[in-house]
């Protein structure tokens, strides 16, 4: 905090295919800077998805192209469990590290010069708000984008991260003038066609395994270019494998670009998927992880990658 007091131009990054805590987290740090009179921006790799820009300011978020050779004095990574989930703004870093990273994964690699990492956290928007809370009034530009961080990693307040505490300060944000109707509609309800056609097909592949405690799907290159969707698009279908009655553990495979095969990995009561995640290189929490395979396709993913979850499941 200390270290973050005496800055004064400061660059936020958030990882790459981000999620709303990632774009909450970095736009509000980014906001509270700037009530101190910092100059702030943040940066995430692909920018912000379309779907999101409606809930913050244009200017809070750019692309590394766009403020490269820009000068700063401190660097913050958030959200993020290493390094190389903030893809191409990675270029950004002096030294190869950020100076700071604020998270909430439990699999985080202390990979910035000072770490401040608290797994109990349910999002790191949530820390960001008891930096706010310190620091600068929470207004209603500040207390919609944090809310929208808190909203989305808790799964809209159903997750078991969910606790009093989450609720309560969702409630003061709401208080100060955020709408949990304006996330939802912007994060839930912006499917395209040729997304619901890709839902279809992905849908189509759902397989059990582990007597039904095992469901996994995937969405091949071939999937996405037949139905002119980009992964973004396939965001959120993992929930749909998850919601299946009787499965503890859901997969969902994502070829994009070829040889490439994002997973997702999710869980409902016991198996830790972050363990899976880390065997495979990847990181996140205990039901809900990721990691990214360099593999010739989805078939060779799923051999590699199911015989292991089954094993979490005995
Ligand atoms: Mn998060």
């Amino acid at each position: 905090m200390d270290r973050l007091g005496s800055a004064q131009r400061v660059l936020v990054i958030g990882h790459a295919s981000p999620d709303g805590d990632a774009i909450g987290s970095v736009a509000g740090l980014v906001l509270i800077l700037r009530k101190q009179g910092k100059k702030a921006v943040g940066c995430i790799a692909d920018g912000v998805p379309w779907f999101y820009r409606s809930l913050l300011g244009e200017d809070l978020i750019r692309t590394p192209d766009q403020i490269e050779g820009a000068v700063f004095d401190t660097v913050v990574a958030v959200d993020s469990s290493d390094l190389a989930r903030l893809g191409d703004a990675q270029a950004l870093l002096r030294g190869g590290a950020p100076d700071i990273v604020l998270d909430h994964h439990r699999t985080n690699r202390g990979f910035g010069r000072l770490n401040y990492c608290d797994p109990d956290s349910p999002a790191t928007a949530l820390i960001v708000y008891e930096i706010a809370q310190a620091l600068v009034p929470v207004d209603v530009e500040l207390a919609q984008i944090l809310l929208l961080g808190i909203a989305t990693d808790t799964g809209f307040f159903k997750y078991g991260n969910s606790d009093h505490r989450v609720l309560e300060v969702a409630t003061e944000l709401v208080k100060r003038g955020a709408s949990l109707q304006r996330i939802a509609s912007a994060v839930l309800e912006n499917k395209t066609p040729n997304g619901l056609k890709l839902l279809a097909k992905m849908l189509d592949t759902v397989t059990l395994a582990a007597d039904g405690k095992l469901a996994y799907g995937w969405v091949s290159a071939a999937m996405l270019s037949e139905t002119g969707c980009t992964q973004q698009e396939a965001e959120g279908f993992v929930g749909e494998v998850r919601a299946l009655h009787g499965v503890e553990v859901a997969l969902l495979f994502v070829e994009s670009p070829p040889g490439e095969v994002h997973v997702s990995l999710r869980s409902k009561s016991h198996v830790d998927v972050s363990e899976i995640a880390v065997e495979l290189g990847g990181g996140g929490h205990p039901r809900a992880a990721g990691c990214l395979l360099k593999v010739p396709g989805v078939r060779e993913a799923v051999q590699e990658v199911v015989p292991i979850a089954i094993r979490a499941l005995q």
